[in-house]
């Protein structure tokens, strides 16, 4: 059977009248820079770019060298295509526009360069999460305000793992589907088209150490997870956590399951530790066009109405019927 790689799968969609040209040639363009970043993370210690780079980031974290190299990756690929207005990153504390000697393009990139760069050092799997936007008409040099539009909004959105295998996970807006990295041609194969989550699971993703700063609702559902079929739930579940949210959703595409990151009270300003812009949305948006569920644990993450670049947000997602069940907790919880 003959293989569809990444461009025909894109140039089929373009065809397809899903997306343009400018969208498929962004999308190309990530898809090349995921994978010098891909050949950059696989060096580990031979490539002299493990550990900090003895700077921080707008979140008040230590920047690995790679999360550097990953983010001038992207800003690099993506300054002269002509596709793209502004970029937005998890490592840069303002957006940034192309540069002014090259085209503006119609669309706003956002990105974590490399989401769970902490395991770096002890090779496990990261990977690159990315969200397209349109970029508003007739501005010229669009700035942090333009980037904020709900997750609704979101033209394309994907994540590349760089694990045992490559693989890049993308939507459009038709389905969510799956590429692997062939190293000896340079290309990504479809590998998988139109990923479904079971509805249901036996199997939940949280940081479990972080249980004394949770909210009421949230214990109280983690607690009937924990007690198996003897409890309320009437079955037994099973834990992962991987501490790299692109694993961990990767994992819950894959096979089902929910991933939970919820608000705690460490610094109840934060909301949690995820970002909504370049983290929940895309990856929502995936898990939306697999079959699954995303919330905040009170509403759709899709139609949070950002306020800031860099805000964060609880995250419940996954199996759509497990995420209505935690979410029924939390809207139980306020409703008494
Ligand atoms: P914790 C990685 O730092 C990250 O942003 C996500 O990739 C991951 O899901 C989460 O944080 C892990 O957080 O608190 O368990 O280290």
């Amino acid at each position: 059977m003959s293989r569809t790689s990444l461009t025909r799968f894109l140039i089929e969609e373009q065809h397809a009248q899903r997306i343009n040209a400018d969208l498929r040639q962004l999308v190309a363009v990530v898809a090349r820079a995921c994978t010098s970043i891909s050949i950059a993370v696989s060096k580990g210690a031979l490539g002299g770019v493990l550990g900090d780079a003895g700077t921080g980031n707008v979140q008040g974290e230590a920047q690995k060298k790679l999360d550097v190299i990953s983010n001038e990756i992207l800003l690099e690929a993506n300054a002269w295509g002509g596709h793209l207005a502004a970029c937005a990153s998890e490592e840069m504390d303002h957006s940034q526009r192309v540069p002014s000697e090259y085209p503006q393009g119609d669309f706003l990139l956002l990105f974590d360069p490399l989401d769970g760069s902490s395991n770096i050092d002890v090779n496990v799997s990261v990977g690159t999460i990315f969200s397209v936007l349109r970029a508003p008409e007739g501005v010229d040099n669009p700035g942090d305000e333009h980037f904020l539009q709900a997750g609704t909004r979101q033209v394309a959105a994907g994540y590349c793992i760089y694990g045992p295998s490559t693989m890049l996970v993308l939507t459009v807006g038709h389905g969510t589907h799956a590429f692997t990295l062939d190293r000896e041609t340079g290309e990504f194969v479809l590998t998988q088209r139109g990923m479904q989550i079971p509805a249901d699971t036996q199997e939940f993703a949280i940081n479990m150490s972080n249980q004394r700063h949770w909210e009421a609702p949230m214990q109280a559902y983690v607690t009937d997870l924990l007690a198996g079929k003897d409890g309320v739930r009437g079955k037994n579940f099973n834990m992962r956590w991987i501490a790299s949210m692109v694993a961990d959703v990767h994992r819950i595409l894959t096979r089902g399951g929910i991933f939970i990151y919820p608000w705690d009270s460490k610094d109840p300003s934060k909301a949690g530790k995820l970002r909504l812009m370049y983290e929940a949305n895309p990856m929502s948006l995936l898990v939306e066009q697999a079959g699954g569920a995303a919330t905040n644990g009170r509403e759709r993450i899709l139609d949070v109405a950002p306020e800031q670049l860099h805000q964060r947000v609880p995250v419940f997602l996954g199996s759509k019927h497990e995420v209505a069940e935690a979410t029924r907790y939390h809207r139980e919880h306020d409703a008494r």
